[in-house]
Order: structure tokens, then sequence, then C-alpha cells
């Protein structure tokens, strides 16, 4: 039988199988009809056709899917859906026009050429459906699929995933555009080659992004949390044990991932990069062969762990101990071991250079240390989940490595802030088994596992003590709170509707 990565994104004739048959679907016919009647009024026509992704929360493994360690993330209710109508033949102007059902973003235009730039200095929401448009054309020519001449495009967005929040809303709309684009272009590829192929073209916005928040919105299946592979990208089922939930909290603070990348997450990526080739050289390797083969901290791993064995140990942990420094290193410390200039390491890639550009100092130590531990802790949440330990004991077990996921995050990574900081000691101490922050961190959200009984007093409790000065201070609306704070079930993946 085919695994579910390898089949094409279903398409759907209604909204039942996605919505299923309650409120959410009662609120998810209201946003179609709306979006189709924008979208008439806009463009003087229907749209062709329907798709959408959801964005997600990641319950562990953090920073360590572009080091190509696996990661555990379910999808959330909120999603992007887009509405879309090819031009017909002949149509002169051959422009793209994206619009938003919310007045807050105008509509933009672009060239219908798939080999446009992306002007990066020049931040427009609608870039992130050109990174899917380049995405889409970029696949389909590497497969030598015919997708027809170029071609004007009408589109219509609709995002409920909050923006900046850690929940990936870029995914959900990057992936619903490629998936738009291959609907309206009559195609349909299997999910585990989008899931690739959306992580690739996400890129484009000038983020060296993993790859876990395309997978998991593509090949999410409601009900369960998955365990995403990499290389090649897998996902596998992962049933959450009954009596818990999951509520995602807003720490308000916005994480602007592209326009922070130089000194956020893309000097993450670099640090990884850099403390990976040391510990290559440290353990044997010739500079040049560690500079040119090893990419991230998961291609020497086997030498971490040879090394741990003859201090009869298998943690990767204990090399990075005996053979990085946790003092940070200057670039002229690292230099000294690779025997190349940085500048040369990364020459083929103008985002590392910018990192290399603002960085004082690197902390090799520290990044190594978080990735080896975090990945070993998606492992002991996936095997949690399938002991024989009871249900408590299970959700006991999984809060405290959402904990010590967390600290590692805050600690080694640093990649909280002080809003996370605070909102996470709020679900602490009002009965969370296990909180942290989600996503790349420095704002956005924060997931506590909370037993289903309280989950109400729980949310009431986060209003009171974390919210309430927020809304007094205007930073936000109290009658908008349900869109930061909510409990969510995981949620169905990527979809095409002919409706
Ligand atoms: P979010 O939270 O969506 O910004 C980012 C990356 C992930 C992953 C996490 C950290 C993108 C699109 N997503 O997620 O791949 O690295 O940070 O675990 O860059």
């Amino acid at each position: 039988m085919a695994r579910h990565e390898d089949l094409p994104v279903p398409i759907y004739t209604s909204l039942e199988p996605i919505y299923g048959d309650g409120s959410s679907l009662a609120e998810a016919q209201l946003r179609f009809d709306n979006i189709k009647s924008k979208f008439i009024q806009v463009f003087g026509h229907p749209p062709d056709i329907y798709a959408r992704s959801p964005g997600r929360v990641n319950l562990i493994g953090e920073h360590i899917d572009y080091e190509g360690y696996s990661v555990l993330p379910m999808a959330i209710r909120q999603d992007t859906i887009i509405a879309i109508r090819k031009k017909v033949d002949g149509d002169p102007e051959k422009i793209l026009r994206i619009a938003n059902v919310n007045d807050k973003y105008s509509m933009c235009t672009y060239p219908a050429d798939p080999n446009q730039e992306i002007d990066l200095k020049n931040h427009r929401w609608g870039h992130y459906f050109i990174c899917g448009y380049k995405g889409f054309h970029e696949y389909a020519m590497s497969k030598g699929l015919n997708v027809g001449p170029q071609i004007g495009l009408d589109i219509m967005i609709d995002g409920t995933v909050p923006t900046g929040s850690g929940l990936s809303s870029s995914a959900a709309f990057v992936c619903s555009s490629t998936i738009a684009l291959m609907a309206a272009f009559g195609k349909n590829f299997p999910k585990k080659e989008l899931a690739q192929l959306t992580c690739e073209c996400e890129r484009h916005i000038g983020t060296q992004s993993g790859g876990m928040d395309q997978a998991i919105s593509v090949m999410a299946k409601a009900g369960f949390a998955e365990l995403i592979d990499f290389n090649p990208i897998r996902a596998t089922d992962v049933e959450l044990p009954a009596g818990g939930s999951f509520v995602i909290a807003h720490s308000l603070a916005e994480s602007q991932k592209a326009v922070t990348a130089a000194t956020n997450y893309n000097n993450r990526v670099v640090e990884c990069r850099l403390a990976a080739i040391v510990l290559g050289i440290k353990l044997g390797m010739k500079p040049q062969d560690a500079i040119s083969g090893v990419k991230t901290l998961s291609d020497v791993e086997q030498l971490c762990v040879s090394f741990a064995g003859s201090l009869e140990s298998s943690d990767p942990v204990v090399a990075v101990k005996e053979h990085l420094n946790v003092e940070p290193y200057t670039a002229e410390d690292i230099e000294k071991i690779t025997a190349k200039s940085l500048q040369s390491i990364f020459s083929e890639s103008q985002s590392s250079l910018d990192v290399i550009k603002a960085a004082k100092q690197y902390k090799l130590y520290q990044r190594a240390c978080h990735v080896y531990s975090e990945a070993k802790r998606v492992y002991a949440f996936r095997d949690t989940v399938s002991s024989n330990l009871s249900d408590e004991e299970m959700l006991q077990k999984l809060g405290s490595l959402m904990d010590d996921s967390h600290h590692s995050c805050s600690v080694l990574y640093e990649c909280s802030c002080p809003e996370l900081e605070e909102l996470v000691k709020v679900c602490k101490a009002n009965g969370a088994l296990g909180a942290r922050l989600t996503g790349a961190g420095w704002g956005g959200c924060a997931v506590a596992l909370v037993k289903e009984s309280i989950v109400p007093q729980f949310i009431l409790k986060l209003k009171e003590e974390f919210y309430q000065s927020r809304i007094d201070k205007g930073v936000v609306n109290q009658k908008e709170l349900g869109l930061y704070v909510f409990a969510s079930k995981p949620s169905s993946g990527s979809a095409i509707l002919k409706l």
C-alpha cells in the first residue's frame, strides 16, 4: 500500500472532509462564501478552484529540522485558503493580481514571469505567493511538464493563521499558493515532493528554512501529530494520549523572521554549520573535506558518537563537551581551525554572508548541545507515546520533555524573549504539565500541555495573569483574545477544493 506521503493532494467537492460537521464547518462555509464573493467583486468572475493549507504547532524538536533531524509537529485548524483563476489565452496584460479578503493587505501585482527575482529589500506580503509561483514552475520544468504559455492569474487569499506567531503562517501561505497553482494548471504532485519543493521555494524569501512547516502542512492527518523525518521526507502518525490537550498562547511579541534573519534564524543555521565543521576537523577530518562535505550537525553525529564510545557513552554531546569551547568563538578563532576564511566558506550563500557581516561571535558549543539533545528528546517523546505507561504517566513524561526543550531553547539556543519567558512561567504556575516556546521563537507562541479537564480554567488564568495587563495597555483587544489563546486538536493537511 502506498504511504500517505506518496499520494497526491486530496481533491474534495465539499468542506466536510476538512472541517468536520460542527461549528468549524459553519465558520469555514462563511469564509468560502466570503472569499468567493470578494473574488467576484474584485475580479469580475468567480474563481476556477480553491486550495487550503494549515498552520502548525511544533510539539517538540525546535531548530533541528535544518540540521537534518526529525521533528514532531501537528497541524492546527487555522489555515490559508486561496481562490484562483487563470486568465483566458490571449490576455495581453500577463500579470498576477494578488488580493486579500483582509483590507489590511492591499492588492499586490507582479509580472507573470517565473524567473522574476523577489525584491527582498522591499518586503511585500504578496512575495509569499511568488515563492510558490517560482517553486511550482521550477518543479514543473525539472520534471519536463508542460504548463503552457505564461498567463495572467487572479488570486484571492484568506489566512487565519496569526502572522509572526511561530505557527507557520508563511508555510500555510506558500503551500496553499503552490497547490492552488498546481490545481489551476491541472497538475497534482505527490505530497512528499510538494513538501520538498515548498520548503525550497520558501527560501526565496531569504530564510534558510528547514522543511518542517511545509511537510506537516502538506502531509498532516486529522487526529494525529506526525513524526517528520527528512532525507527522505517521511511522516509517521503519532497518536497523542487521551486526557491531554495542547493550548497555544501568543506572547504578543511578533517574530519577524524574514526581517531579522541575519541575526536570528539564519545566524543559528550558520553557527550550527560552523560547529559541525569544527567538530569534524577536531575528530580527524581534513579541513578542506570538512568544509566541502559537512553541512549539518547530523553529518558529524557518527564521528561524535564514535568518540563518545571511547568514553563508554553513545551521546554525541560528550564530543561537543570535549572538543568545543564554552566561550564564544571569534571569526579568527574559527579560521585558525578551518584554515579558510568564513567569507570563502560561505561564498555561495548571500544570506550566510549577511550573517557573517552582522555576527561578532559564534556560540558553537551551546548550539551543538541544543541540537543533539533536542534531537534525542523528539525520539523520547515518540517512544513515550508508544510505551506501556498509563495515560497519566505519559502526560507527565511528555510535559517534562517539553519543559527540558524550552530550557534548552532559552538557555543554549537563545531563541526566547522576555514575553515568552513570562508566558511559559504563567503556564507552569497554572497547572501546565509542560510548556515551551514553539516555532522559531524570538516572539510568537508558546504551547502548553494541559489536562483536558482544566483547559477552560487554564485559559481563564492566562487571560487574568498574562493578557489582562496587555489589554489594559491596548496591546491586544479583549474581543480578539480568542485568536491568541486557544486549545487545538490535530487537524488535516493541504487540500484542493472544487466547489
Ligand atoms: P516558524 O516558527 O514557522 O518561523 C521556523 C522554520 C522551521 C523550523 C522552526 C524552528 C521556516 C518556514 N520555518 O518556523 O523550519 O526551523 O523555525 O524549529 O523557516
